[in-house]
């Protein structure tokens, strides 16, 4: 076989990050202070969450130490949880969010 039975297929390149915005999850962290129902008042205010899903979601970071709460656009996942914190801390709770994003 000599070099020019050589094909070389063209170099099929991916920019993820160019077709679509990376997106970022909120996590909620559990503590030893705020209230079980503070917590699943906040997720039902600021995320829109039924009280089934507040208290699902509130009771996994309570066993686990953390949940995600929700995924989507970096801007709406950061307003959510300053949001989110800001009701906490007003309310004299240490409770806290945080946005990382998704691999
Ligand atoms: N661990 C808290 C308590 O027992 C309740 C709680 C749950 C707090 C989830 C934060 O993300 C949290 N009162």
């Amino acid at each position: 076989m000599s070099d020019k039975d050589t094909t070389l297929a063209p170099k099929l390149k991916t920019r993820p990050e160019l077709d679509k915005p990376k997106l970022y999850k909120v996590i909620l962290f559990n503590d030893d202070y705020t209230p079980r129902e503070f917590v699943i008042l906040v997720l039902k205010a600021v995320f829109r969450l039924s009280e089934e899903t507040g208290y699902r979601l509130m009771l996994t970071a309570h066993r686990f130490g953390s949940c995600v709460i929700v995924v989507c656009a970096k801007d709406i996942a950061e307003t959510k949880a300053k949001e989110a914190m800001d009701l906490s801390k007003q309310a004299g709770f240490p409770l806290m969010f945080a946005t990382e994003p998704e691999e």
